[in-house]
């Protein structure tokens, strides 16, 4: 049920009008943060720098109350990304953000648009930005801070309540109400929604009565719904006659209505309401005793614009972990020109409304950024409150040591999928209890079993707050599987949605940062449904969440399960995805090798996410000597089959398609005995590799070959390349321009085709015929050519 603030909060120690004054200030500095970068700063290519002066008048209050009162140092925030601004002048006003930041607002090396983990420095605890995402994070990121707690990890910040600031359009992001309901399923605590709810979005006023909706949304999950509707202004007047007609006046007035009254001002209000409620006995005594100015201020007089309203509701929370939503009501561009018109998003104040916005906070000309400037306080007084606040304890980071990594052995057997492989390698550490294990947290959305996870699982339990067993082992139905819950599990099992996964998997990756305790966690999906939560696996990246993902199985080579399960673009998505380093491996060893350099990775100050991409398909496993060739499979490639010096072809593979690969060279081998067979483990780290050595050229001719020059040297400078791999061709295709071999590039480019193995690889020609004709065509390309340069030398 939703409740209303309590009115007998106890404010009295709360030091109010000097937060109305912060909030004056504060609604200031973000106002002329965008009104510089906008106006004054000069432009050198003539574009609109933007900044939303009315988003952030909407939250000035709001924010001001949470950083000013309410947080905690321990506590962790995500605003809404419109606000940036009003985040920036905040931690300016606290001395955590420089005015030269300010000024450079939107501006190389200055306070970024949207605020971010990695690019500003004011202690930005979620990046935001895609709409949705940050709210959902601050779910997860509860989650995350009850796994350290109950794992007894951490320091004093496994208490502390996660808050979102969030923009009431946001609610139309689904992957906020995916994360709802498991945060419902999860028990979710100390976690505060604060909706900036002005009704209105980019486009225009959203529909009336949300609230309800929203109200139902939430309590249905478990939340306590708190409405922040009336200002203390407001409150008085419906203590007057007539005052409950005023409240079911406005109660009733349409969104839309509501908001180009405000626009309109203080004349219009009374036409309006004179109109409606002149009979009403007491509304023409109210009106006569405002005039235009003091009747516009009653009337916007909303109560997420009212430090006192806001403050009550914020308080009367106390003790109570059950997670909150406050809607509180607000008016876009309150206190501004823009205020209420339904095209203020983007709308910027021009310079005369900014000079009379600057001459109403009593700004001198010159003093735009002085923290006191117009305000009826003291600096001293002003310094000694904001020195006191309590989120200005916040302790300054310190990092957290890395978890030791010992070497993974490979799993052992003559043929196997790397999925397989995978499950194996995860399943041995469980069994074990090294430091790195005791650190590893698995999640899936629903996919547990069907990606290998299950023997980590049976070893190390599924994550609850609360002891569950599992009730098919105490009623003795057999199951490969235990499914006991307890609070010292170390998987989290999630609904099917592949958002969530990456939302939890960005919390838990930043964990070290947001909680002072490093876990290493890996998750797993089916390859293709990446997709479905790229915008969410971009935001962990964007953050420098650290992770490792298993995308399986992928590509065609899933076969008769195929159809709408087959994957194409996710090497192109793993290779250009910054944050994310992508191996496709083929072979157990490899991998085994690639997960332990991805768990140092994670932990590394320039580390970051790791994605290996596996399958399904059950191969020959080599038996080799692996130290031979461990760091190239890390750097991306090594010869499976070395090629003679000066070799005129060289096949080249990642990952599943390997079998394949071996028999087209096989078959090579009895008319081009000096073909190699270059077995590719990283398109993104030889990529990487390739582009930094080239940008080193630019800087002198003293510069060591990339990993991929060194190997393909081997060949004839005019020799020809067959690429080949269960995914897009243009992944490999690049390799072409490394040494300006012809090169024919093999992969799938379309899907969607259910059949068998071969049928499949035939149908996309990636089977060992396929590359042979491959390998036809770059040779006769060769011949033709170097016929051609002889024509053209004779
Ligand atoms: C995923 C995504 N889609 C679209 C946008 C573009 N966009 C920016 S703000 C906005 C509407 C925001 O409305 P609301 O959340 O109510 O914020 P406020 O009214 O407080 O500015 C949209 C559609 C975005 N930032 N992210
Ligand atoms: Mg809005």
């Amino acid at each position: 049920m939703s409740k209303k603030a309590s009115g007998k909060t106890i404010l009295s120690n709360i030091d109010i009008p000097m937060l109305e004054e912060l909030e004056r200030k504060i609604l200031w500095l973000s106002s002329w943060t965008i009104h510089n970068a906008n106006h004054i700063r000069e432009s050198r290519d003539g574009l609109k720098v933007g900044g939303h002066q009315s988003s952030c008048a909407s939250s000035a209050t709001l924010l001001t109350a949470l950083y000013m009162h309410t947080l905690r140092p321990e506590d962790r925030v995500a605003v809404k990304p419109h606000a940036s601004p009003v985040f920036h002048a905040i931690q300016y006003m606290l001395g955590k953000q420089t005015r030269e930041k300010l000024e450079d607002f939107r501006a190389l090396g200055g306070a970024q648009s949207y605020p971010s983990r990695t690019k500003d420095i004011d202690d930005v605890d979620f990046s935001t930005g895609s709409v949705g995402l940050g709210v959902a994070a601050t779910l997860f990121g509860s989650i995350v801070r009850d796994y350290v707690r109950l794992h007894e990890r951490g320091d004093e910040r496994h208490n502390n309540r996660l808050v979102a600031l969030m923009g009431d359009a946001e609610l139309d992001e689904g992957n906020v109400f995916e994360a709802l309901l498991e945060g419902w399923k999860h028990d979710v605590r100390n976690l505060w929604w604060v909706i900036d709810y002005n009704r209105q979005s980019l486009d225009g006023v959203v529909h009336d009565y949300l609230f309800q909706r929203i109200a139902d949304f939430f309590s249905s999950v478990g939340w306590k719904v708190v409405e922040i509707k009336y200002g203390k202004l407001l409150e008085a007047a419906f203590t007057r006659p007539g005052g409950d007609q005023l409240q079911s006046w406005i109660d009733n007035c349409p969104n839309q209505l509501y908001a180009a009254l405000t626009f309109q001002g203080g004349a219009a209000w009374r036409t309006h309401l004179q109109n409606d409620l002149g009979k009403v006995k007491g509304i023409k005594a109210l009106l006569d005793d405002h005039d235009d100015d003091a009747l516009q201020k009653l009337m916007t007089n909303l109560g997420g614009h009212d430090m006192a309203a806001t403050l009550e509701a914020f308080t009367s929370v106390g003790d109570d972990d059950t997670p909150h939503c406050f809607v509180a009501y607000t008016i876009k561009g309150f206190n501004t020109p823009l205020a209420g018109h339904k095209d203020n998003h983007s709308g910027l104040m021009n310079p005369d409304q900014m000079d009379g916005f600057k001459a109403s906070h009593n700004i001198r000309d010159g003093h735009e950024w002085e923290i006191a400037e117009g305000l009826d306080v003291s600096e001293d007084g002003l310094r000694a409150f904001l020195k006191d606040a309590p989120f200005a304890q916040r302790p300054v980071p310190s990092s957290v040591p890395a978890v030791p990594v010992h070497t993974l052995p490979a799993p052992a057997g003559e043929r196997m999928s790397s999925q397989e492989a995978f499950g194996h390698i995860l399943n041995d550490l469980g069994r074990g209890d090294s430091e790195l294990a005791r650190h590893i947290i698995t999640t899936t959305p629903d996919v547990t079993v069907t990606t290998n996870m299950a023997g980590w699982v049976n070893q190390r339990g599924l994550f609850r707050h609360d002891e569950i067993e599992d009730t098919f082992r105490e009623e003795k139905v057999p199951s490969a599987f235990k499914w006991s819950m307890s609070p010292s599990g170390q998987h989290i099992e999630l609904g099917i949605a592949e958002n969530n996964l990456f939302l939890l998997l960005a919390a838990l990756g930043l964990s070290d940062k947001l909680f002072g305790a490093r876990l290493l966690p890996v998750g797993a999906l089916y390859d293709p449904f990446i997709a479905r939560g790229l915008d969410a696996l971009n935001y962990a990246c964007y953050q420098d969440a650290r992770f490792m993902l298993a995308g399986t199985p992928s590509g065609i080579t899933l076969a008769p399960e195929g159809g709408a399960h087959q994957s194409i673009n996710t090497p192109l998505i793993g290779l250009t995805q910054p944050g994310l380093t992508t191996f496709e491996p083929a072979y157990a060893d490899e991998l085994a090798h690639i997960m332990g350099w991805g768990f140092e990775h994670m932990q590394a100050d320039d580390g970051g996410a790791v994605y290996m991409r596996l399958s399904t398909r059950v191969i020959d496993q080599p038996q080799r000597d692996f130290s031979a060739i461990s760091d190239d499979v890390i750097a991306g490639a090594y010869w499976l089959r070395e090629p003679a010096p000066g070799a005129e072809l060289a096949i080249v593979y990642s990952g599943v398609i390997a079998p394949e690969a071996i028999k087209a060279h096989d078959a090579i081998l009895e008319d081009i005995p000096d073909a190699g067979l270059l077995a590719i483990t990283s398109t993104d780290r030889l990529y990487a590799d390739w582009q930094a050595t080239t940008r080193a050229y630019a800087r002198g001719p003293n510069v060591a070959p990339s990993h991929i020059e060194t190997l393909l040297s081997r060949l004839a400078p005019d020799a020809g390349l067959v690429t080949v791999m269960d995914g897009h061709p243009m992944t490999l295709g690049w390799l072409g321009s490394v040494a300006s071999h012809d090169i024919a590039a093999l992969g799938v480019e379309n899907f969607g085709q259910s059949a068998d193995l071969q049928d499949l690889y035939r149908l996309h020609g990636i089977d060992a015929d396929a590359i042979l004709d491959g390998a036809a065509a770059v040779i006769t390309k060769g011949m033709r050519k170097r016929r051609g340069y002889r024509l053209a030398a004779e």
